[in-house]
């Protein structure tokens, strides 16, 4: 008997079976008993371990092997037929070559192994802006995340029925070996292989590579954007909604930002914070000429050091059932546990060892807690609309200790696009390699846009055109740091009375203060009620632009354009040079 009915899904799973040559194939309906033989499944082979049924009801921690517990970018491939089409922000492998390659290693590794077959939708079930893959891989503790973070099986399965085509995603663990591992995308053909990883963002390949890196390329093909931002609703007291998406890199806070509680004064007055998503936006342009905006995940897969009742009390709230956890630690009680958490000690640390300080910390810096969006006590009934929701304010962020301000607004789109491919930020644990290095990283994107950096920011320019009402652009810093070292914001809750200005700019209800690099608030207008021992001084000590330090920024942003040669619109140089005048 057939599993469906879309002859290129069921001759691509049987070539797939021939060259991988598994033990049995599970078509994945996404069931609840299906979730729960899987779970019985991996308990019994270890790669769970139950946690507290009583404080943590249907969680589990999984441990990865140790070289296995963060991207891969030196590993992942943009395999375009043209190099140039992949741009000098990837690294790039000719296809054919790189099928030849990958394909070696698929040859009969899933022998004794089961391969499911997951069928899954990236948005809403019946948005026009979601988009739908098959992810074959002999992972369960995969399968298990993808039900939590995608809307997958039988729903989804009919969807692809009905519209006869779908993003086809390859993934094995293989052996786990660094050095038998890649993680290939082939834009053109709207395909992933990703192999010998287990980890989240080299293998959920509805995430990063659909969602982002496949899907920027469809995005730029079909004329929307895929991005990598949270989106949030913010409510002011008149009960008006402004929906604001957000680009930071990895690891830069994006989970707290989407799912912050307002400082006690803005509660009282009926602000209020709904979240949409964390980690990845669809757009595309309305009738109405607006952004239209959609989550395409169904979960979180967040970082779990740093989440913790005075930092992110929803996110807290969420974990307590039916949630995965990462590579954390484990209390005596088989409770997990990470750093930040609470002053509790664990007693088994990320590799599964007795705790010791000395060895680093309990929790990987990296480790992660995958949950279903519905979990999240802030959670917007919006973000299930099929039509998406309006964007009012894009907003650009980085990891910066110095120079760039709290809040600029951009003054029109094309500086708005200016400021975002020229964000660079301090590098996290969200990647292998150095961490607190300051790197270029163009709206969050750097390991994330499938093709030319270049072509992507002329993409971006492509929205300003006649009947379009675009967001207004932003860019903010959380990280800026004084001479002792020490963060001049407080960050976290009080990133709202940042959103507040920027809703009211958006709202046309306060002016700005034009700067050389964009408008700031002016300091009346900025509301610092409740923040004891910060007073309009440190606000505009935040909001100072250095002239000679921006001089040298510019210079070295007009190199980074460059490098990525002839094909960078000429309108960010143009803007840049705007900038650059208006600094003099
Ligand atoms: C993520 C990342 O997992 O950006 O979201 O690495
Ligand atoms: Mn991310």
């Amino acid at each position: 008997m057939s599993n469906t009915t879309l002859q290129s899904l069921e001759n691509w799973v049987k070539k797939v079976a021939q060259l991988t040559a598994p033990e049995q194939i599970v078509w994945c309906t996404g069931s609840e008993s299906e979730k729960k033989e899987l779970d019985d499944l991996l308990l019994s082979t270890g790669d769970y371990i139950k946690l507290n049924e009583e404080t943590h009801p249907n969680c589990f921690l999984h441990l990865s092997d140790p070289q296995d517990v963060a991207r891969v970018e030196h590993l992942t491939f943009i395999c375009t037929e043209e190099k140039e089409d992949a741009g000098p922000n990837n690294h790039w492998m000719n296809p054919q070559k790189a099928h030849v390659k990958i394909d070696e290693l698929f040859e009969g590794c899933m022998q004794g192994r089961t391969m499911y077959v997951i069928p899954y939708c990236m948005g809403p079930i019946d948005s026009p802006i979601s988009r739908c893959g098959v992810e074959i891989t002999d992972s369960a503790y995969v399968v298990q995340n993808m039900r939590l973070m995608t809307r997958m099986g039988t729903p989804a399965l009919k969807r692809i029925e009905s519209e006869g085509h779908f993003v086809k995603g390859l993934h094995s663990t293989g052996e786990l070996d660094p050095d038998r591992r890649y993680i290939m995308h082939f834009p053109e053909e709207l395909t992933i292989k990703s192999y010998g990883s287990g980890y989240g963002g080299n293998a959920l390949l509805g995430k990063k590579c659909h969602a982002l890196r496949i899907g920027s390329y469809q995005a730029k093909t079909e004329g929307w954007l895929a991005e990598h931002m949270l989106i949030l609703g913010l409510e002011n007291p008149q009960g008006e909604t402004h929906y604001i998406a957000a680009a930071f890199p990895s690891a830069c806070g994006k989970t707290n930002l989407a799912m912050l509680i307002p400082p006690e004064g803005y509660v009282k007055d009926g602000w209020k914070i709904t979240t949409i998503g964390d980690d990845i936006c669809w757009m595309r342009s309305g009738e109405d000429g607006r952004l239209w905006a959609i989550n395409p995940e169904a979960g979180f897969f967040g970082v779990a050091p740093g989440t913790a009742q005075d930092t992110n009390p929803n996110a807290l709230a969420m974990l307590y059932q039916d949630t995965i956890f990462t590579n954390v630690g484990l209390t005596d009680d088989n409770q997990p546990w990470w750093e930040g958490l609470d002053d509790r000690v664990p007693v088994q640390d990320w590799k599964g060892n007795p705790y010791n300080p000395e060895n680093g910390p309990a929790a990987h810096p990296n480790s992660r807690f995958t949950v279903a969006s519905k979990r999240c006590p802030s959670y917007s009934p919006k973000a299930e609309d099929a039509k998406g929701v309006p964007i009012s304010a894009i907003v650009f962020g980085g990891r910066r200790e110095s120079l760039v301000p709290l809040v600029t607004q951009a003054r029109n789109w094309a500086h708005g696009v200016l400021m975002g491919a020229t964000v660079a930020s301090e590098t996290t644990a969200a990647a292998t390699g150095a961490v607190g290095v300051v790197r270029h990283d163009p709206m969050a994107m750097k390991p994330f846009c499938g093709y030319h950096f270049a072509d992507y920011w002329s993409h971006w320019l492509s929205f300003d055109k006649k009947g379009a009402n675009l967001p207004e652009v932003f860019t903010v810093n959380w990280f800026r740091k004084d001479e002792d070292g020490k963060f001049m914001w407080p960050g976290f809750g009080d990133n709202m009375r940042v959103l507040e200005w920027i809703v009211k700019r958006v709202a046309g209800r306060v002016d700005a203060q034009p700067s050389a690099l964009g408008d700031m608030p002016k300091i009346e207008d900025f509301n610092l009620d409740g923040l004891d021992g910060f007073d309009n001084e440190d606000l505009t000590r935040l909001l100072a632009v250095n002239t000679a330090g921006w001089e040298d920024e510019l210079n070295n942003t007009i190199e980074y354009l460059q490098s990525f040669g002839k094909r960078v619109p000429q309108e960010l140089y143009e803007e840049l040079k705007i900038t650059q005048s208006k600094l003099e």
